[in-house]
């Protein structure tokens, strides 16, 4: 396959291949600057974080190969940069449900994000019980020549969800997809379990989030002893509610 090309020809393919990769290196240092910014963002405003864990991946040259001959593509970059939307991956775990869809719309309305495709596998699981929200945007990414657009794909899913996800992968691999069916059942089981916690852990949340309003309505935002990076100086306090009045 290889016995036309010179020396020089395997240096300027592999400096092609190179640069294929470090763009989409590129667009998950941005996509995670972007996901770190939401987070530091809401927690100061909210004094609450959306996000428990991030996890980024760029997908192996040999998964790659593996998935592009399993789809059958051709095994070329245009073709792969076509077809292959999941190369930059990135997972955020969160605790409740509705934190999920906080930070999926938080993200989709940035500006230089491009929603591709969305896929809610909690709205409509999986039938093996496996729930996450997929999203594929695109990102630009500036380089010293050039702009492109980089497709990123977006797992969103709960600490329960990606437990439940993580053993599932395990198990998968370790039977080589031929997975007993009384194992397949339990796993069911296990998801149906996921489900109700998360939906429980919602509800005490949403009370707690009741209690915590009606405290907040008592309390006084100048010399805020718990939060001090919230506190005004008294001075600035008076002086904007006198420009209200
Ligand atoms: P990896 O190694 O995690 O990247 P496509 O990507 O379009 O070919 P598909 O299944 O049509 O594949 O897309 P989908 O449903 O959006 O799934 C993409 C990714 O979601 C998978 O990537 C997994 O990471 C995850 N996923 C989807 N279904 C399951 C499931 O049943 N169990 C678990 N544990 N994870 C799942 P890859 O490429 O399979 O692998």
């Amino acid at each position: 396959m290889f016995e036309n090309l010179n020396l020089n020809d395997l240096k300027s393919i592999k400096k092609e291949l190179t640069r294929f990769m470090m763009a989409y290196k590129f667009a998950v240092d941005e996509m995670n600057t972007k996901i770190n910014i939401l987070k530091e963002e809401f927690q100061y405003i909210h004094d609450y974080n959306p996000i428990e864990h991030v996890k980024s991946r760029l997908k192996s040259p040999e998964s790659i190969a593996k998935k592009v001959s399993r789809k059958n593509m051709e095994l070329n970059l245009n073709s792969i940069k076509e077809n292959l939307r999941d190369i930059a991956g990135i997972r955020i775990t969160c605790s409740f449900i509705s934190d999920i869809y906080k930070v999926s719309e938080m993200l989709q309305s940035q500006k230089d994000v491009t929603v591709v495709e969305c896929r809610d596998y909690i709205k409509n699981p999986k039938p093996n019980g496996y729930r996450s929200l997929h999203l594929i945007v695109e990102i630009p990414i500036f380089m010293s020549d050039r702009e492109e657009r980089i497709p990123v794909e977006i797992q969103i899913r709960t600490i329960a969800m990606d437990f439940w996800a993580s053993l599932e992968h395990k198990i998968f691999y370790k039977y080589n997809k031929d997975v007993p069916l009384s194992l397949l059942q339990e796993l069911k089981d296990a998801a149906t379990s996921a489900t109700e916690l998360d939906l429980k852990m919602e509800r005490l949340n949403n009370e707690i989030n009741i209690v915590k309003e009606k405290n907040k309505e008592d309390e006084v935002l100048v010399h805020n002893e718990e939060n001090p990076r919230l506190s005004l100086p008294l001075s600035i306090f008076e002086s904007l509610v006198q420009q209200k009045d």
